[in-house]
């Protein structure tokens, strides 16, 4: 079965508690389920963590390899900031989608330029919740399209 690991970034832990105008009010056990149940309905796995680290993010990352065949992730401020984060989606070469909650492109300058994006298959951004949900379904419908390269016959 294909397996996804999703990844929330620094200060995610405090979704729906406070700035509830620009995030929403939805809390991240209730995010999580809602990937997981939009996980279960596309019958893909799904493991989903949250770190407010950027070495744990990388060492997940790294470790991703082995185990999974998509990442979708919101690395929050480490998006703008984190090539840490960038170089090991690069090194890991698997598909992944940046994701976010607000529309980064509406908002500060500085939260404009995604590290990510240059090594995603995509982003999406501005949909809340729903990002997440878009997101994996954006994953998992890059997986299923992926060209099989015919081998040669001997
Ligand atoms: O829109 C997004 O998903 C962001 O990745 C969220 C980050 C922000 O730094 C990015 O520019 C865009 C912030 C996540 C912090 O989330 C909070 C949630 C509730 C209260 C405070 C912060």
């Amino acid at each position: 079965m294909v397996r996804i690991l999703v990844l929330h970034g620094p200060n995610l832990n405090l979704l729906g508690l406070r700035e509830p105008d620009v995030y929403g009010s939805l809390t991240l056990p209730l995010l999580d389920e809602m990937i997981r149940a939009t996980a279960k309905e596309a019958g893909v796995e799904v493991d989903i963590r949250q770190s407010n680290a950027e070495g744990e993010l990388v060492t997940w990352i790294q470790a991703s390899r082995e185990r999974y065949d998509a990442l979708v992730i919101n690395a929050a401020a480490y998006t703008h900031t984190s090539i840490a984060i960038r170089d090991a989606i690069a090194a890991v070469d698997i598909p992944t989608v940046d994701v976010h909650l607000s529309n980064i492109h509406r908002r500060e300058p500085f939260r404009h330029r995604s590290y990510i994006a240059q090594v995603a298959i995509g982003q999406v951004s501005g949909f809340g919740a729903h990002s997440y949900v878009l997101g994996l379904q954006a994953a998992v419908h890059y997986l299923r399209g992926r060209k099989v390269v015919p081998q040669p016959t001997a």
